[in-house]
């Protein structure tokens, strides 16, 4: 039989262009090859579409550099994926506004062709912060306690949401502030004093038209991954040991030699995991995920409680990232992983074929 086309993209313009290159590398070398025939898109990091040749060349060597700009698209020229009829599947490992918030998805769809991950509505909600917490309190799961505050309000004189001693009447002096679009941890602070407040304010909105103004919740952070669309598989727990004991910020999330270290299976009582766990599958379903998702939570340090942080929908995938480790652990080496990954986005497409669009 023919092999599965899988048209691997890869790169963009973002912050974790590397961890994007770094995955596709690995997907690339890990993928089973009596299934499957890659044809890597490479988005370069200043936003062009590369050549399938230069895409090779990448991929093979992480640190190879586009050598022939004038061979490639702009990056608003997404849509050259239409003319791509050979691929059946895509299956994309990117970053950046165009690859999270659902905007990528909603272009597959168009073009009616199967992907992997997760859909256009999961893939918009989990990019929003403050969307996520909403859902998973409706489902009954904990989240820290928060205020929103557009830009409006930011814009608007002596608004109450921006005065530390106001805010901190509701949630504590100790506080995270964050935009609530963002993946990584950009534009991320710890505050604990008016000065501080106003600074990260000000940083926060620079990415995003909504921040969020969070209680810090002291404690463990453990993380699920979750795979598979109506009855989707939900992995062991991992912890994050961090020596420092500070904040989990974006310089030692992917810095090789910080002093984070991923804990598998993490060491806790086995009422706390599967506590863990279900609540991981709650808010899943809650946001409505299909492909797969990384879910991240706190285990509070006073009280065992366990905190909802962030739903992932692009989680690191290298080979040695939380999500593949977890499902390793679980018997799913990471070349399985891919195809099933594969599989499930198919799976899905051929699911919504069946869904009727006018009375029938
Ligand atoms: F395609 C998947 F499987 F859904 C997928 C897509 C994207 C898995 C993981 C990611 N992750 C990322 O794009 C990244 C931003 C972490 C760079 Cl690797």
């Amino acid at each position: 039989t023919r092999k599965t086309q899988v048209g691997l993209i890869f790169g963009g313009n973002s912050s974790e262009y590397e961890v994007s290159i770094m995955s596709g590398h690995n997907i690339y070398n890990a993928i089973d090859q009596d299934k499957f025939d890659v044809h890597p898109i490479w988005i370069t990091n200043d936003g062009y579409l590369a050549s399938e040749a230069d895409s090779f060349k990448v991929l093979k060597d992480p640190h190879y550099t586009v050598q022939n700009p004038y061979k490639v698209a702009n990056i608003s020229n997404l849509i050259e994926l239409a003319n791509l009829p050979e691929i059946d599947v895509f299956f994309p490992i990117v970053h950046g506004n165009l690859g999270e918030d659902g905007s990528l998805q909603g272009l597959f769809r168009i073009l009616d062709k199967p992907f992997v991950g997760d859909d256009v509505l999961s893939a918009a909600v989990t990019m929003d912060k403050e969307f996520t917490k909403i859902l998973a309190q409706r489902a009954g799961v904990p989240v820290a306690d928060w205020i929103a505050i557009k830009r409006f309000e930011y814009d608007e004189e002596n608004n109450a949401k921006c005065d530390y001693a106001k805010v901190s009447e509701k949630l504590g002096g100790d506080l995270f502030v964050k935009p609530s679009n963002q993946g990584s941890s950009v534009g991320v602070h710890h505050v604990t004093s008016e000065k501080e407040y106003r600074e990260a304010l000000a940083d926060a909105f620079r990415y995003d038209d909504k921040v969020l103004v969070e209680e810090t919740i002291h404690g463990t952070e453990v993380e699920v991954a979750v795979l598979g669309n109506d009855k989707p598989l939900v992995s062991g727990v991992g912890q994050i040991i961090n020596a420092a004991g500070t904040f989990y910020s974006y310089e030692n999330k992917y810095d090789d030699d910080s002093t984070t270290t991923l804990q598998i299976p993490a060491e806790l009582p086995a009422e706390i995991v599967e506590k863990i766990r279900a609540n991981a599958l709650k808010v899943y379903q809650a946001t409505e995920c299909s492909g797969l998702a990384r879910v991240d939570s706190t285990l509070r340090e006073s009280d065992q409680k366990i905190v909802l942080t962030e739903v992932n929908a692009l989680p690191g995938f290298t080979n040695i990232s939380m999500y593949p480790k977890l499902f390793e652990e679980a018997g799913i080496p990471y070349s399985e992983l891919i195809t099933r990954l594969i599989e499930i986005g198919q799976e899905r497409y051929e699911h919504k074929k069946t869904l009727l669009h006018k009375i029938g």
